[in-house]
């Protein structure tokens, strides 16, 4: 049985959290992986701010356990968004691509434990003194926007640098992954990418069979000229996009224009020229199949993995 401290926090049965995937985690994915006994997430960028209310109250309704909501701090509405979550009750949330500073004392009056996604270190300090309640450190081998260091070497630095439990994300699929980010400091893991292929997840068929198809080199990070890497399965939409940003005759405003909407077209509509965001890991995601048995798989493979860790001292 693996448990951590982070179990307590939350009050979750297994150290284990869902991304908080754009416009992907929506109440029924949120739900399953609650009720499986880990940590779900709503996105709050798959709509307006009222669509969002919805997703909240309809995941109320399909879990009794706790769930959180996942503010992209980088969206038009994320200061809307910071106030219906309190309006809403929501007890825990995330939040990712930028500082959520100016919320924090609104969140914390509100006794929300707030949980930040950072890639860094100088970042991880700065939340913990904020008054985190834990973070999730991620790595570059996530998919969406990443930042520059990988999970081997950002988790054991950020685990050293602060007190508050550290989550580890990116490149985490299966039990191996999730028994190495225990070893390497972690006190639970998120994963995303291998619960977009959960039966719960509702985007749309393309989305999983392109997941399942993935190979190791199946994603790239195209944004990186825009300040703004994100890493995607290579689809014609990732390659144009490539293109544009080695084109010099391409400006800036042409290729932010191309990119708007895609991620959103790749989710509902199953779009060939939709941004199908992935971490590195999708080629080890070979099946849909529903949360719980994803949850357990990882679990399980965890506790193997660790019990079986030993055989290496002579
Ligand atoms: O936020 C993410 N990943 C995301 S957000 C997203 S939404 C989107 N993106 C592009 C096109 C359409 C939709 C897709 N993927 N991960 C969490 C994360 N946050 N990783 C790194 C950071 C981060 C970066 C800078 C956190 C804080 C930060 O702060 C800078 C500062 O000091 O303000």
């Amino acid at each position: 049985m693996i448990k951590s401290r982070i179990c307590d926090i939350l009050g979750i049965e297994y150290p284990i959290i869902q991304g908080g995937m754009a416009w992907v985690a929506d109440a029924s994915l949120a739900a399953a992986v609650s009720n499986a006994g880990g940590l779900g997430l709503i996105s709050s960028i798959n709509a307006g701010t009222e669509a969002v209310r919805e997703e909240i109250r309809k995941c109320r309704q399909m879990t009794g356990k706790p769930f959180g909501v996942n503010i992209m701090l980088q969206a038009p509405n994320a200061a809307e968004i910071a106030g219906m979550i309190v309006e809403e009750g929501v007890k825990i949330i995330t939040t990712g691509a930028g500082s959520p500073a100016p919320y924090m004392e609104m969140w914390k009056e509100a006794g929300i434990k707030v949980i930040p996604v950072i890639a860094s270190v100088a970042l991880a300090l700065k939340v913990q003194a904020m008054g985190a309640t834990a973070l999730v450190a991620e790595g570059a081998e996530s998919g969406g926007h990443v930042g520059e260091l990988h999970t081997m070497s950002l988790i054991p630095q950020v685990a050293d640098a602060v007190d508050i439990p550290v989550i580890a994300a990116g490149g985490i699929c299966d039990g191996r992954g999730a028994a190495a980010a225990f070893i390497l400091g972690a006190d639970a893991i998120q994963v995303g990418t291998r619960f977009i292929a959960a039966e719960e997840c509702t985007v749309h068929q393309n989305y999983k069979d392109k997941i399942i198809k993935a190979s190791d080199i199946s994603t790239i990070v195209t944004g990186k000229t825009l300040g703004h890497p994100v890493r995607s399965l290579k689809t014609p939409f990732s390659k144009t996009f490539a293109d544009m940003e080695a084109d010099p005759n391409v400006t800036p405003d042409q290729i932010l224009a191309f990119g708007t909407g895609a991620l959103r077209k790749a989710v509902k509509e199953g779009d060939p020229n939709g941004s199908y965001m992935a971490g590195e890991c999708a080629g080890m995601v070979r099946k849909i199949e529903p949360a719980r048995e994803i949850v357990a798989d990882i679990i399980g493979g965890a506790e193997k993995a660790l019990a079986g860790a030993g055989k290496l001292l002579a």
